[in-house]
């Protein structure tokens, strides 16, 4: 087991180096990376973290990179990611030409050919990496490698996944000074820190056509949610670790199975926890389920992000086509009217308007 692996989040297209804790895309972990740290030191491996973000700059990355000296490389990759990471790998195999890179995440899944373009990535993993990507390391460890520059993550089961690994990005912000009692940061009032996130299943029934695509290339059809136990047990875990006072599921759409969420919410109660919560719905789950909005409200829900994908002067004046194609300029505000009343907030992002016609209520 003397292989050691540095993993490097590169998510620095919005903020840039020297951002930590400011907004989500800065104040927040990569579950992927933290649960392939989990899963890697569970089978025994060294594991550390290059966070783009808490650095000032690429020569400051060089000089990080060079200390840590690892024999593998694991970077993930949204598609925004995609030039950070191309420059952490040039910088990676300037330093140490034999580190073995290896890029995962949304991007090299939706567009693997683009990503092997680049001849300085040795293997590209789609999909989910927990069992593939400690697999890959396994093999490195003992000598072998695979011909394959191109590795096809296996969906693991998610009950049986170590938890994530927080404290990878925890001591790695440290480090550089951020002083920090929880592994994120929260983003509205209503969740004080320290606040945490967590994600309870993956994957999501519904078909919006401008994300449902890479939902099915990442975690394959359909939804595979954990059992509640494991969430809960999870949630003990964090109320240990971290005391959190808040959090967020990070979940594509947790409201779109009602009996498990029924099912969390009075486990939560009855486990004696009281910290608020996020999560993310859709306007026509909330506007159908008020009775389930009551039971998230009363175990502590303090808001849902739900997404429209077009708007005219505002949220008051939605006025946008459904799916199946209904009119649906009523749902959004009567999703924000069932919520209010029952404790929680509504929170909506209206992102840029897209085709008119293709317009799907959405969680993200
Ligand atoms: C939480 C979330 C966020 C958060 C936090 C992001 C973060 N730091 O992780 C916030 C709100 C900040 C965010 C922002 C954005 N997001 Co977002 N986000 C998500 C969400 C809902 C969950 C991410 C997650 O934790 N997934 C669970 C983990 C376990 O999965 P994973 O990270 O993909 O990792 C697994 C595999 O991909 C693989 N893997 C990942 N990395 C690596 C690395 C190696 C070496 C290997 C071997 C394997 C591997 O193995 C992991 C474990 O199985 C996903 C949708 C989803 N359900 O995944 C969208 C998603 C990742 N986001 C998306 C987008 C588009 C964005 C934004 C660009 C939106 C925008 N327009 O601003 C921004 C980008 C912000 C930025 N610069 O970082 C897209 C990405 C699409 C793409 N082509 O890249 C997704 C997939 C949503 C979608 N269905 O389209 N996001
Ligand atoms: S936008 Fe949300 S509800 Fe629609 S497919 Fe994506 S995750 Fe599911």
């Amino acid at each position: 087991m003397a292989t050691k692996v540095t993993l490097v989040y590169a998510g620095i297209a919005g903020k840039g180096f020297n951002s930590l804790k400011q907004g989500m895309d800065s104040g927040w972990i990569s579950h992927g990376l933290a649960s392939l740290s989990a899963c890697l030191k569970q089978a025994g491996f060294e594991v550390d973290l290059i966070d783009l973000r808490a650095l000032r700059g690429w020569e400051h990355f060089r000089e990080v990179f060079a200390q840590r000296n690892p024999d593998v490389v694991g970077l993930t990759m949204m598609s925004v990611d995609f030039n950070p990471v191309m420059e952490a790998i040039s910088i990676i195999k300037e330093v140490k030409p034999e580190a073995v890179t290896v890029v995962g995440g949304p991007h090299p899944t939706a567009e693997p050919d683009e990503v092997l373009e680049n001849p300085l990535v040795d293997y590209i993993v789609i999909a989910e990496g927990e069992i593939t990507f400690t697999n890959l390391v396994r093999s490195i460890d003992a000598g072998s490698r695979p011909e394959s520059r191109r590795l096809i993550g296996i969906h693991p089961d998610l009950d049986k996944l170590p938890f994530a690994d927080r404290d990878l990005f925890l001591e790695e912000w440290r480090k550089w000074g951020y002083d920090l009692d929880s592994p994120e940061v929260p983003f509205v009032e209503e969740l004080p820190p320290p606040f945490v996130t967590i994600i309870a299943g993956r994957g999501c029934r519904y078909k919006c056509n401008f994300c449902k695509p890479m939902e099915d290339f990442l975690f394959g059809k359909g939804t595979r949610r954990r059992s509640v136990d494991n969430v809960i047990a999870e949630l003990k875990v964090l109320r240990d670790k971290y005391n959190f006072a808040s959090f967020m599921f990070h979940d594509d759409c947790l409201t779109e199975d009602r009996e498990w969420v029924m099912e969390f919410c009075e486990k939560y109660k009855a486990e004696g926890f009281t910290q608020p919560f996020f999560c993310q719905s859709r306007a026509d789950i909330i506007y159908h389920h008020e009775d389930m909005v009551a039971l998230m409200a009363d175990a502590g829900l303090k808001g849902y992000f739900i997404g429209f994908e077009a708007a005219t002067t505002g949220c008051s004046t939605l006025s946008v086509r459904a799916r199946h194609g209904r009119r649906t300029s009523r749902r959004p505000r009567s999703a924000a009217s069932t919520a209010s009343p029952s404790g929680p907030i509504t929170c909506s992002a209206c992102p840029p308007k897209q085709k008119k016609r293709s317009w799907t209520p959405s969680a993200c």
